[in-house]
């Protein structure tokens, strides 16, 4: 049975989505060791089942929280088929942060553009073809709220998760930086790791603790000398790999979006 994770913002519509396609077939529990609720259904769609995955809303995929450790741990290690990403079409560039981290971790992801009605009354133009093309992730606009566009976004999943081969659109996070990205990748080499290197290396780079720990146990003293080294320098470069994330974000908004603009000079 193929199993779809539900990623997203809070508030972006995942446990509509999630209570939309599974109806009452559903269980609520919690992630082993943590206070985080876990919700997990079942449904049928064209003759097979789906096991369905509502992870806690984040805003990221770091290790500031247990939602984003929870969410970040399943999508790598709980071998999901497919990631849905829930995007509010009123909010698409804050809820694209989170799209880029998806982007990099290796996984399918398909994003489901939801709230597309409240996107419409406030003219929000989107040009779905363009952003679809810029991220290089499929996009499905949604009103889970009113069931709509939920068959396509399924039968769309079900296309991805058959798709043999998968290589997310990667970004640059400027020439330091990436040359950086290449060299830790070539270290961890030899390390037997369940999570992609790109990946890691961004992680290691942005000073996430969790990766830190989980490599130094791993590692032998030569790479375990070589992190220490790169942790200092992960305090220079956090903030600027945030950056690039949204410069990125805002050149592909800036092509795909148009706003109605806010600030109209009222005439008195
Ligand atoms: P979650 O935090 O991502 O699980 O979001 P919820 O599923 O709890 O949804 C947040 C709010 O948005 C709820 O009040 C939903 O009824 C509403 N909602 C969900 N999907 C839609 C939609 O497509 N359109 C509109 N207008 N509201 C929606
Ligand atoms: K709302
Ligand atoms: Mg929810």
């Amino acid at each position: 049975m193929n199993t779809i994770a539900l990623v997203g913002n809070p508030n972006s519509g995942k446990t509509t989505l999630f209570n939309a396609l599974t109806g009452s077939n559903q269980h609520v529990g919690n992630w082993p060791g943590v206070t985080v609720e876990k919700k997990e259904g079942k449904f049928k769609y064209k003759g097979n089942q789906y096991n369905v995955v509502d992870l806690p809303g984040t805003y990221s995929l770091g290790a500031y929280s247990e939602d984003e450790v929870v969410a970040r741990d399943y999508i790598l290690k709980g071998n999901p088929d497919i990631v849905i990403n829930v995007v509010d079409a009123t909010n698409i560039e804050r809820n694209l942060y989170l799209t880029t981290q998806l982007m990099e971790m290796g996984v399918k992801v398909i994003i489901a553009l939801n709230m597309m009605d409240e996107a419409k009354q406030k003219n929000i133009e989107i040009n779905l073809d363009k952003l679809s093309k810029e991220l290089g992730v499929p996009i499905i606009p949604t009103v889970a709220a009113k069931s709509q566009g939920l068959d396509l976004l399924i039968d769309k999943s079900i296309d991805s998760i058959k798709k043999e081969k998968y290589s997310n659109k990667s970004f640059s996070y400027g020439k330091d930086i990436d040359s950086e990205i290449n060299e830790i990748e070539k270290i961890l080499d030899n390390l037997d790791l369940q999570y992609p290197k790109k990946w890691i290396a961004v992680k290691l780079l942005e000073g996430d603790k969790e990766i830190y720990s989980l490599l130094s146990k791993k590692a032998s003293q030569p790479i375990k000398d070589r992190l220490i080294d790169i942790e200092e320098k992960s305090s220079e470069y956090e903030l600027e790999i945030v950056d690039k994330r949204y410069e990125f974000i805002g050149n592909i908004v800036n092509q795909s979006i148009k706003k109605p603009s806010e600030e109209r000079e009222t005439v008195t």
